[in-house]
């Protein structure tokens, strides 16, 4: 592992010369140190690491470039994910650690009337501000499950994070540009480039009338902080309900294209069945596929884990988050016998519709020996999450019904 450079000086002129108004700027503890990181991690192995400038505790996927998961602990203690808990993916390992804020600037060009470079400055003063909360999922979010297994990031169901996101409206920064009538496409990038330089740079694409809608943003703070570098310092586009694939980090670029995106991360990555429930058997072959979009329904238990022993005959509560993927949650639903009886969990605050939302249930166990627990959200489209195991060649798109297995005794 190379050596994470000094960026603290630059970040902190950041909000001198951009003022970011009610956003105040935390001290950093170890941004400025220079850490070495040691080893590779492999596939198998999954510790702790404190190591990563502006993270905390996070479980070690990948050294280079980063895989860090959010320890599951940390959905149990409310529904924001600190920043320095949130998880981290990046592609190619050439994403700058430090960011000249002066000099940076996002670009919009192809289709549009007049082609602009806006500076941070001019993002952070020329536009409205909007505030959003929304989580931010891997489309491989708990692929170590998957049965079959199969290569890729070996995450548990710790890749998915939920923050409130402020920033300015995509389509703002589109008009200011003008779209020309022709537009179909909007194409986006960021800072990164790959090794070997012939690979294909990472971005991500969605229609223009997507692209328009009002929601999809170009945030710069997080939870009312700057972003980490980590999670895409300066700018990070978030598509609220969507996979967090399309959520470019570092964006700088944003191209608007006449046609449909034909590069390498749509037509050949990231794609799943086209199923219901992006599901195929694992001996099949030739399975048409699409590419992935939005996020489906998910819910998980936090205060309780697998193994765990619960006095027999006392009143038990569960707890837990869920998130309706690209709608809101409409109900969660509990079962303490395997899924053969199901009773509605209490709902907690609602935060919006993309964000996490903590439930409650209670619950008695009358029988000695184990027990299987079970949670299932249904969004306000009444989509519900599937009892048969979701199975994909590349493992996208998880979102089986959980069980956690106790004891009673
Ligand atoms: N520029 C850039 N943006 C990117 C990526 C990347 O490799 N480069 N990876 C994407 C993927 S697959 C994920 S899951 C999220 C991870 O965002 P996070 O590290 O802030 O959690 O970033 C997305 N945006
Ligand atoms: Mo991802």
């Amino acid at each position: 592992m190379g050596k994470f450079l000094s960026g603290g000086a630059t970040r902190r002129s950041f909000l001198g010369a951009a003022a970011l108004g009610g956003l105040k700027l935390l001290s950093r503890p170890a941004w400025a140190e220079t850490v070495d990181l040691g080893g590779e991690g492999g596939p198998g192995l999954r510790s702790l690491t404190t190591a990563f400038p502006e993270k905390g505790r996070m479980i070690l996927q990948r050294t280079r470039p980063p895989w860090l998961e959010t320890p599951f602990d940390v959905f149990d203690k409310g529904v924001f994910t600190p920043n320095d808990q949130h998880f981290v993916s990046w592609h190619w390992a050439t994403f700058p650690m430090s960011i000249d804020v002066a000099q940076f600037t996002l670009r919009v060009r192809g289709s549009v009337n007049d082609e602009i470079s806006l500076s941070l400055k001019e993002l952070l003063h020329d536009f409205p501000r909007v505030e959003l909360a929304a989580v931010a999922q891997c489309a491989g979010n708990s692929r170590s499950y998957f049965q079959p297994r199969m290569s890729g990031a070996q995450w548990a169901n710790g890749s998915m994070s939920n923050a409130r996101w402020t920033g300015v409206r995509l389509k703002d920064v589109l008009d200011r540009a003008g779209v020309k009538a022709a537009a179909k496409t909007v194409r986006f990038a960021g800072l990164d480039a790959p090794i070997p330089s012939d690979a294909p740079r990472f971005a991500k694409s969605i229609d223009i009338d997507h692209a328009r809608d009002g929601e999809v943003m170009i945030a710069f703070a997080m939870n009312g902080q700057q972003m980490p570098v980590l999670n895409g310092f300066p700018l990070k586009l978030v598509v609220p309900g969507w996979c967090a694939v399309y959520w470019i980090k570092a964006l700088n670029d944003i191209e608007v294209l006449e046609g449909p995106d034909l590069s390498y991360w749509t037509t050949t990555a990231y794609r799943v069945p086209n199923r219901p429930n992006y599901t195929c058997d694992p001996a099949e072959k030739d399975v048409d596929l699409i590419p992935i979009t939005h996020n489906v329904p998910r819910s998980f238990i936090t205060n309780i884990r697998p193994g765990d022993v619960l006095p027999l005959g006392a009143p038990q509560l569960a707890r837990g988050i869920a998130f309706g993927g690209d709608k809101g949650v409409k109900t969660i639903d509990f079962s303490a016998d395997g899924g053969a009886s199901w009773s509605p969990a209490r709902l907690g605050a609602d935060e919006g519709k993309y964000s996490f939302r903590q439930w409650s249930a209670d619950f008695a166990l009358s029988t000695p020996g184990e027990h299987v627990l079970k949670v299932r959200c249904t969004n306000s489209d009444g989509v519900t999450q599937p009892a048969k195991p979701v199975w994909n060649p590349r493992g996208y798109m998880g979102n089986t019904i959980e069980s956690t297995n106790v004891l009673a005794s």
